[in-house]
């Protein structure tokens, strides 16, 4: 109980990185939504990883860009939030081929999360992701000279949370920022987030995926109802019922799709990703609605907890 230590590590980075992708990677476990498109992760995310009597808790965060709506602030607040009262902050980037870099014009994101990584005087490990999609790896030295003239990292470890190669050297980096403290969470626990929410964003992960442009983005999912019943043979079901708001009448119909075939699409993917999650049977209803403009209105947003 007296050894143990706890760190609290912010993961921070510009959209699509990898950012929840590592998380999920590190935690042996699926905990945050992943998707191709930009701006996934909306709020902040604790991720609790349990090595021995360590303790780190991570806090993924939404990707870093430039607010354009009541949302899009939110998401940034979140950024600061997820920033302040970290013991380290590990900043993800990407080595992807279409990203050439040029060590005197990086990124304005990142150069801007870097000040302030700078201003709060933290601890930073720098993770370079996608190193799956390198194929000299001779690259990585531009990478990691252009980005430690930057700031002076603690450590730099190359990464793939695709493949998960680099991943445990990255751990180990982290684990150095442990202080002694009594564990914030019980061992049992792998996130803050409710059951609900995980559900909702399980549901707002597959539309995610299945669509494109603008609408993915406009997109919130709100659980109506989610409860346990037995079925006729007395096992345990969960009903999950859910309204996805879009944002505009065209959107609705793409949402549902033709004779229903997105709708349908998106309720049973989720419905085998909360099946597993929970290790029952489940049952997933799904209705679409529209919200117009939703992500500039303050009370809607609070309504679907994105404040
Ligand atoms: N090839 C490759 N793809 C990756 C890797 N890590 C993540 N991806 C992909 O990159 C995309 C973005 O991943 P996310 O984990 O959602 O990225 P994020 O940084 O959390 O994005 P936001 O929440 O929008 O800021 C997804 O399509 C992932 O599958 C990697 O190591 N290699
Ligand atoms: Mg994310």
């Amino acid at each position: 109980m007296n050894n143990q230590t706890t760190a609290f590590i912010a993961i921070v980075g510009r959209p699509n990185v990898g950012k929840s992708s590592l998380l999920n990677k590190m935690l042996g476990q699926k905990i945050a939504i992943v998707s191709d498109k930009p701006q996934t992760t909306r709020t902040r995310i604790m991720g609790v990883l349990n090595r021995d009597e360590a303790q780190v808790v991570y806090i993924d965060t939404p990707g870093f860009h430039k607010p354009r709506n009541t949302l899009g602030n939110n998401m940034m607040r979140a950024v600061q939030s997820g920033l302040s009262d970290v013991d380290a902050v590990t900043l993800v980037i990407e080595a992807s081929p279409k990203f050439k870099v040029d060590a005197e014009n990086l990124p304005k994101a990142e150069l801007e999360l870097i000040a302030e990584i700078k201003k709060r005087k933290l601890h930073a490990v720098l993770a370079i992701n996608k190193i799956d999609l390198l194929k000299d790896k001779h690259e990585l030295f531009d990478i990691i000279l252009a980005y430690t003239k930057q700031y002076d990292f603690d450590a730099v470890v190359p990464i793939s949370a695709l493949t998960g190669d680099g991943v445990t050297a990255l751990i180990d980096e982290q684990l150095k920022f442990v202080k002694p403290s009594p564990h914030f969470f019980p061992d049992d626990v792998v996130t803050d987030q409710p059951e609900r929410t995980m559900v909702a964003e399980m549901i707002r992960e597959k539309l995610l995926q299945l669509l494109d442009k603008e609408v993915p983005h406009g997109i919130a999912v709100d659980l109506e109802r989610f409860y346990e019943r037995d079925n006729a043979n007395g096992e345990p079901i969960l009903e999950v019922e859910a309204i996805i708001y879009c944002e505009r009448e065209s959107h609705k119909g793409i949402v549902i799709g033709k004779g229903g075939n997105v709708l349908k699409k998106v309720g049973s993917s989720a419905r085998l990703d909360i099946e597993e999650f929970f290790g029952c049977q489940a049952d997933v209803k799904l209705w679409v609605k529209v919200k117009e403009d939703w992500r500039n209105r303050g009370g809607i947003i609070h309504t679907f907890g994105l404040d």
